[in-house]
Order: C-alpha cells, then sequence, then structure tokens
C-alpha cells in the first residue's frame, strides 16, 4: 500500500478551487465568516497567484454592467444573455450576478488592477459588455486580496481535490492528495463550494505532438467541477452546450478586442465577409439568428459554412482594422501616432493574456499592421462561465428566482450543503473573469448561512474514507506492483499511464461527439457508439498507474475529464435537435424545435450508479 501520511481538516465553509469564483468566494465568506465566529478553508490544486484561467492574464473584463453609470440595465444584460444561448438561460442566475457585478470589478479597480481611462476619466469599453485592461497581474492582484481576507493558513496550494464526501443528502467535505508530499487530505467541512473550474482536453486537441498542451482554455482545468458534483449526486444542466471560441489560430490569442475595440473584418480565402456573404443563413435560426449581437455559436456557424466549402483560410483583417482607425485622423503627425499607438495596443492585447500568439506573430513574421492572421474555430471546451453553460443545478436567489427555482440557498445545488460557482454552475453563461467573481461572492454569503443554520457536523464513516483512500492511491500501488514487467515504464501489459488513457478519451470524443476532425458533427449511432467506447474505457480506468505525484494528479484529472465526457454525450444524445450549430451539429435533427426550448439536465445516482435525464422549464423573471 501507497506511504502516505492522512492529514485531516476541519472547517465551517470550505472552498474548492482557488480561481475567480474561488477568490470571490474567499473574500465574502471571511466577512461573514468573521461575523459568526467561523473557520474558512480553501484548497487549490496550484498556485493561486497564477492558476486557473487567469493565470497568464487578461486583457479585458468582458462583464461590467455599468448600472451605476446609467449605461445599461440588469434586463438589458439578461436579454444578451439569453439570445445568445439561443433562449436557453436561468435568467435569475445571469440577473442575479449583473447586480453584483460591477461591485467586483470596483473591488479589482481598488486593489491595484489598472483599468483603461479616457481623457475623462471613464472606463474605456472594448464593446457594450467589456472593459479593457493592464491585465498580466490580474490573477496576482484578485487572489491577493482572497489570501488576505482569509489568512494564508488556511490556504492549502498544491493539493488536488479528488472525490466529494456524502453523507446521507448532504455533502460534508471533500478528500485529495499533495501533489508535492506524499499526504492524502481529507477535508470535513458543514458547507462546501465547488469552484473548481471547467474542463479541456476531454476533445482531441487540434494541436499534437510538441504543441499538444497549447489549447485556449487552461490545460490544469480538467473537469473537478463537474466530475465533484456529479459525483455528490447533484443535478446537472446544459452538459451539452460546449464552448467553441474562434481564435487566432494555433496560439489561441482572442478575438474579442480585434472585433469590437478594433471594429476588424474577417474574411474568407477569396476576401468575402462570412457575415454578410452567409447572411440569409441566420432565417433558419429565428429567432436568435435575428438579434444582435449574432449568438456566437451562429458567427462561428457562419464561418464553418465558408470552410466546409473550402473557402479558408479565414482571416481576421488586422491590417485593414488599423488602416481604418488611424486614416479616420485628419492631422499626419497625431495619425503616425494613433497608428503606433494601435499597434502597441493589438501586441499588449496578446501579452496580457496569450503570451504565445505574440510570439507567433513573432516567429512568422507577422507585423499586425501589414498583414492579416488566421483564425480558426478551437477544440470544444466546457465552460459555463464564457458562452458555454455546462454546470451544476442550482438554487437562484430568494428574491428573484421562480418558486421551482428556489430551495433554501443561493448557488446550492440539489444535494444540501454543496454549492457552485464560476464555471462550475450552469445555465447562466457570459459571467466571464468578473461574474464568476461576484458569483463567487454570492455563494459564499449563502454557503456561510448554511453552516450557520445547519451548525452539526454529521458523523462521516471512516471506512468510506479509507476506501476513497485505497482508490485515490491506487495507481501509484499499481505502477509499483508492475514497473518490473517492462524495460519502458510507459509500456506495460499491466498497467496504462494516464497521457495513453487521455489520448483514447480524446479520440472517442473527437469521432463519435462531434470534435474538430467531424466537423463537429454527431448523430445518434454515432453518440451510442461513443457511449460504449467510453463504457470499455470506464472499465480500464481501473488499471491507471502513476510513477509520481504528478502523474498520480494526471491520472485523476483524466477521470474527471471521462465522467464530464460521459455527461456530455449523453445530454447530447437525450436533446433532439440542434440548436447550436456553431457549437456542434447534430445530422439526424438538423434544424431548432420549439417543444426543445427547455434545459436538458442530467443526474447520476451514487447509490444505483444509473444516469437519469430530464427536461426542466424555462421560466422567465421579465
Ligand atoms: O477574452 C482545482 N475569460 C475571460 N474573462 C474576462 O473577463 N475577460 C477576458 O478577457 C477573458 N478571456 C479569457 C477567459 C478565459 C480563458 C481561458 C482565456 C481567456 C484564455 C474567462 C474567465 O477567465 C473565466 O470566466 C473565469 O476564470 C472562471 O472562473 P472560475 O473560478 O470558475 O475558474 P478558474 O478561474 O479557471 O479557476 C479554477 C480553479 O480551480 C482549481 N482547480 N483545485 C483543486 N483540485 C482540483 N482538482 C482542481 N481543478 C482545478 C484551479 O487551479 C483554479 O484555481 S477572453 O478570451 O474571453
Ligand atoms: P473573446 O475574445 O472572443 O472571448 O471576446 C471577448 C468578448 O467579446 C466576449 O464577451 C464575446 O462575447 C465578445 N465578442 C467577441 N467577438 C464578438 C463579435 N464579433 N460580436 C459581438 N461580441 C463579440
Amino acid at each position: 500500500m501507497a506511504n502516505f501520511q492522512t492529514v485531516e481538516v476541519n472547517s465551517d465553509v470550505l472552498i474548492l478551487g482557488g480561481g475567480m469564483a474561488a477568490c470571490g468566494a474567499a473574500v465574502e465568506a471571511a466577512y461573514w465568516a468573521k461575523k459568526n465566529n467561523l473557520k474558512v478553508v480553501l484548497v487549490d490544486k496550484a498556485a493561486m497567484d497564477r492558476s486557473g484561467a487567469v493565470a497568464m492574464g487578461l486583457s479585458a473584463i468582458n462583464q461590467y454592467v455599468g448600472v451605476k453609470d446609467g449605461q445599461n440595465t440588469i434586463h438589458n444584460y439578461v436579454d444578451y444573455v439569453r439570445n445568445d444561448l439561443m433562449g436557453i438561460t436561468r435568467e435569475d442566475l445571469v440577473a442575479n450576478i449583473a447586480r453584483h457585478v460591477d461591485s467586483s470589478v470596483h473591488l479589482f479597480e481598488k486593489w491595484g488592477l489598472p483599468i483603461w481611462k479616457d481623457e475623462k476619466g471613464a472606463y474605456v469599453h472594448e464593446g457594450r459588455w467589456q472593459l479593457m485592461i493592464n491585465g498580466e497581474s490580474y490573477k496576482v492582484i484578485v487572489s491577493e486580496a482572497a489570501k488576505n481576507a482569509i489568512g494564508a493558513e488556511n490556504v492549502y496550494e498544491r493539493v488536488f481535490i479528488v472525490d466529494p464526501l456524502v453523507e446521507g443528502d448532504r455533502c460534508v467535505g471533500a478528500v485529495g492528495f499533495s501533489t508535492r508530499e506524499n499526504k492524502f487530505y481529507v477535508f470535513k467541512a458543514k458547507a462546501v463550494i465547488a469552484a473548481m473550474g471547467g474542463a479541456v482536453h476531454v476533445f482531441k486537441p487540434r494541436s499534437a505532438g510538441e504543441g499538444l498542451g497549447r489549447s485556449w482554455y487552461p490545460p490544469f482545468n480538467s473537469g473537478a467541477s463537474a466530475y465533484f458534483t456529479i459525483k455528490a449526486g447533484a443535478e446537472m444542466t446544459c452538459q451539452e452546450v460546449r464552448f467553441i471560441p474562434v481564435r487566432f489560430k494555433d496560439a489561441y490569442g482572442p478575438v474579442g478586442a480585434w472585433f469590437l475595440l478594433f471594429k476588424s473584418r474577417a474574411t474568407n480565402g477569396q476576401g468575402e465577409n462570412y457575415m454578410e456573404t452567409r447572411k440569409s443563413e441566420l432565417e433558419n435560426w429565428k429567432p436568435y439568428g435575428q438579434v444582435k449581437p449574432v449568438p456566437a455559436n451562429l458567427r462561428n456557424w457562419l464561418m464553418m459554412l465558408d470552410v466546409k466549402d473550402g473557402k479558408g483560410p479565414i482571416l481576421m483583417r488586422t491590417e485593414e482594422a488599423i488602416a481604418n482607425l488611424s486614416k479616420a485622423v485628419p492631422d499626419e503627425k497625431e495619425r503616425k501616432k494613433k497608428l503606433r499607438e494601435l499597434e502597441s495596443e493589438a501586441w499588449e492585447d496578446f501579452l496580457d493574456m496569450t503570451i504565445s500568439q505574440a510570439i507567433l506573430w513573432a516567429a512568422q513574421n507577422i507585423a499586425p499592421e501589414e498583414k492579416p492572421s488566421e483564425i480558426a474555430a478551437c477544440e470544444p471546451y466546457f465552460i459555463g462561465s464564457h458562452s458555454g453553460a455546462s454546470g451544476a443545478w442550482v438554487s437562484g436567489p430568494e428574491d428573484i428566482a421562480p418558486k421551482e427555482y428556489f430551495w433554501g440557498y443561493a448557488n446550492m445545488c440539489t444535494v444540501k450543503g454543496l454549492f457552485a460557482a464560476g464555471d462550475a454552475s450552469g445555465a447562466s453563461s457570459h459571467k466571464f473573469s468578473s461574474g464568476s467573481h461576484a458569483e463567487g461572492r454570492i455563494c459564499a454569503k449563502a454557503a456561510v448561512k448554511y453552516a450557520v443554520e445547519n451548525p452539526t457536523m454529521p458523523n462521516i464513516d471512516n471506512a468510506k474514507i479509507e476506501a476513497l483512500r485505497t482508490t485515490i492511491l491506487a495507481p501509484v500501488d499499481m505502477f509499483e506492483q508492475f514497473k518490473k514487467a517492462s524495460s519502458d515504464p510507459d509500456i506495460n501489459p499491466n498497467y496504462m499511464k494516464p497521457k495513453m488513457f487521455m489520448f483514447r478519451l480524446q479520440k472517442i470524443m473527437d469521432e463519435y461527439a462531434g470534435g474538430v476532425s467531424t466537423a463537429f458533427t454527431t448523430s445518434k449511432p454515432l453518440l451510442e457508439r461513443g457511449l460504449e467506447l467510453l463504457a470499455f474505457l470506464k472499465e480500464d480506468s481501473t488499471k491507471l498507474a502513476a510513477e509520481s505525484l504528478h502523474e498520480l494528479m494526471r491520472c485523476w484529472e483524466n477521470v474527471h475529464r471521462m465522467w464530464q465526457a460521459e455527461a456530455h454525450i449523453r445530454t447530447i444524445l437525450f436533446r433532439e435537435e440542434t440548436r447550436w450549430p456553431g457549437y456542434y451539429f447534430r445530422a439526424d435533427f438538423p434544424a431548432m424545435k420549439d417543444d426543445w426550448k427547455v434545459f436538458a439536465n442530467c443526474k447520476w445516482d451514487p447509490k444505483t450508479g444509473n444516469w437519469e435525464m430530464m427536461k426542466r422549464n424555462i421560466l422567465s423573471i421579465y
């Protein structure tokens, strides 16, 4: 048996993850915990200062409603999100985040984040909802505030959370292991907040070989939130709503600043703008095809149609956009100054959040003012906080949620004591970094209330913890037992290393669940075959082997991905229509149907191991 020390940590509120939502949760929980004399603990698999999606920094804050500035109303934001998600959204959740998000942004500024200002001192907008920032150190700033709030001694970094602890109908903690020391951790708590981000590398990425780790979504987010909530028995929502961003090709640089701030066009290899030449296609996706802005998945779809017709490569016309913006300045000296400003803003956009794209520009001799750059649709990701929607089905806030959407505590899952925020909570897209922070705060306030109102900790069965320990550390034993059976540690008749396991998962998803190589298209027979192959993979997961602590983490990351994959396939299969054609296309149900204007939810039963699929009504609050 693997020689690991068991460490037990007790708290009242346990925050899992150290990203934007978790940092928001920490700040808010600390405030309410102090009033109630409670202990808050946070656990991150990485170093919080640079963990999660914001690790590299960001160049924009994508959700700022600007209510006080009189720019927009909460209703406007809800309309935007509902339309972008083709009608499938929890308006109560979106409105709740929207009414709190501006205060998170003001906190970021107070903590030292530079937000661009114009000559009059007003925020510089990228688009209607987005603010430009000098965001290279965004995460460091937000994480420092979180650590200061709960105390560094309550932050456990480089501890990988694997499974939930559930007693009866209540989540009472989590178990995991250190990625640096031989320690198995048992965290017991009265309330647990899942905020471990979304998932990448479930699908085969476009880049293989030396580019494998490069993807739009950060490789460290590997489905822990979805796995955790599913395994706890929580109902999940929108598991079919993956996100496929369009990005600068191969290094995944963001396009938002180009489309919105620089007013750039994207054209195909023949110089045509697919948003114009394919406009009539939008008629097929009424009423959402007619709204402004055109929903993200439909923008993708028009581009994909050009690619299918062999009209690539698709190009972001950076040279044209820069020329247009500088041309508008009449004075020649000023015009030259403007040109230099635009050039440096273009580079900074990448240097702030996707450094590798700047490196690729340099490597390929691309000067954005001289020549366009290729853009492409990425492989699918699971990110409920951006323009996807997958996550746990959570309670809305008491004051605005319809009765059916409220069960006691805001952002509590259908399992008692378990809360979710950011990418971990579903059907509330377009929260981005700022909205995830705000949702973390909403969630933490409710979690503290839950801990105060449910002060008795259920007794946790030790045998259950021991069984989890044995399963979680099994890959270490597997390697030790069989390592001598071959001369190469990666190739062995008795076990499988996590990388090979991941390749197998990605191949299944790519070929059967609508990945890049099948042009995001799938159908019932393909999905059913995918499920069959996933079942074999699940069986083989007991043969995973880990040569080091790092590989032990890789093993469990891939198990987490596999569960996310299963929830995804099952839900695509359940929804017999195509609603987001630029995210995935059901070839056997190629159109949108009115009777599918519902949430497709699912739940795994920890007692029986069966999945239940269900429809939930969409209830509007406006
Ligand atoms: O332009 C475990 N996002 C952007 N948001 C913006 O506001 N502006 C932008 O400019 C953004 N851009 C962007 C964005 C995302 C990505 C990937 C890129 C560019 C390249 C979106 C936001 O980043 C996103 O909405 C939030 O970060 C979501 O917050 P949250 O908390 O749900 O996820 P997280 O921040 O990734 O944190 C996850 C944490 O969980 C930890 N973790 N801990 C313990 N055990 C485990 N098993 C764990 N698994 C994961 C992670 O370490 C991390 O701390 S633009 O392109 O859109
Ligand atoms: P991105 O860089 O693609 O993540 O975009 C940043 C923000 O701009 C997100 O809020 C996007 O939804 C939005 N956005 C990006 N491209 C467009 C576009 N062509 N039209 C409208 N909004 C966009």
